[in-house]
């Protein structure tokens, strides 16, 4: 059986002209993952691709092939395509992009669509998994270690390295595939974990002494404060994760990791569901956007009680009708 080709394959090969991908900010793994898939293999096709992330590449994952080829945003240049990855629109990339048709390759729920181009998909695991797709209904051979590095760690992190509950036999099938391609998973593991930096841990130990639990135990959270980055010399991305301490405690449903971020007027707060809690709605509630199970928001605040209040209240709406649900 012949499988038909997506229509982005069949757009992208006739496209002429310059590409971007663009990721959202703060791009994780399966943000530059996926970008970075999909730029190595426009360039083996022959494409005038280039990708940008506001951000540039985290230290965590530097390791990637292709990372030293990532440009920052905002650039001044016009690209006739833009094609923005693992995001739920251009609006996400947090800085102005100067692009023709815009395309969206992405897993998460809602967002913003720009036409029949589209591969968005809020089953997938991954957007590393579309990539995959839409590589493989192109040109298979054309996978190659690199690209299926870059995949491997979009699927790896997005999935908390095969433990969350978007883990499933599909999920499996396709880390085997791209391990038999030449992704190494303890190359990817380590890169991505084990390379912190001691004042990584410190803040670590800050942060861990604002956890606090809320509604009988469900919730639960911890705080950044801007001054925890001054005092142990820690940088904005290494908050990236904390989250995951809040979530680890027995019967929470919901944790979150309230950020401050004085120089944009907000709190950034990150969001994790452990069980059948949808943070996804929660961010909505709170102008955000994500996924059932991981999501973000920026909330507008004068002080870390007031942002908590709103939180907490976005919290509760979402968690009403399951304390009812027979
Ligand atoms: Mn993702």
């Amino acid at each position: 059986m012949v499988k038909k080709e997506l229509p982005l394959a069949e757009f992208l090969k006739n496209a002429k002209g310059s590409i971007l991908i663009v990721t959202h900010e703060n791009p994780d793994g399966d943000a530059l993952g996926s970008g970075l898939a999909l730029y190595k293999f426009l360039k083996k096709k022959g494409k005038d691709v280039f990708i940008a992330s506001k951000d540039g590449v985290p230290h965590f994952l530097d390791f990637l092939p292709g990372a030293d080829e990532v440009l920052t945003l905002p650039r001044d240049e016009f690209y006739d395509v833009g094609i923005v990855v693992d995001s739920s629109g251009f609006y996400r990339a947090g800085a102005p992009v100067k692009v023709g048709k815009k395309v969206r390759i992405d897993h998460h729920v809602g967002g913003e669509f720009y036409g029949r181009y589209d591969l968005v998909d809020p089953s997938a695991p991954a957007t590393a998994a579309l990539v995959y797709e839409l590589i493989k209904s192109w040109d298979r051979d054309a996978l190659d270690p690199e690209i299926a590095t870059c995949l491997y760690t979009g699927l790896a992190t997005d999935t908390g390295f095969f433990r969350y509950s978007n883990t499933d036999e599909k999920t499996f099938e396709l880390a085997r595939e791209l391990v038999s391609q030449g992704a190494d998973p303890y190359y990817v593991y380590t890169m991505f974990s084990e390379r912190e930096s001691l004042n990584k841990m410190k803040l670590i130990s800050k942060v861990l002494e604002t956890l606090s639990l809320h509604e009988g135990g469900q919730v639960a959270g911890i705080t950044v404060l801007k001054r925890f980055l001054d005092e142990t010399g820690a940088s904005y991305e290494d908050t990236e994760g904390l989250v995951n301490y809040p979530r680890s405690i027995e019967g929470v449903k919901v944790a979150y990791a309230l950020i401050e971020k004085p120089e944009e007027g907000v709190w950034k707060v990150s969001l994790r569901a452990k069980g059948d809690v949808n943070v996804g709605r929660i961010a909505e509630r709170l102008g955000g956007g994500g996924h059932k199970y991981a999501s973000g928001a920026k909330i507008k605040a004068s002080s870390k009680e007031e942002a908590l209040n709103k939180l907490l209240s976005a919290v509760r709406e979402e968690l009403k009708p399951q304390k009812t649900a027979v």
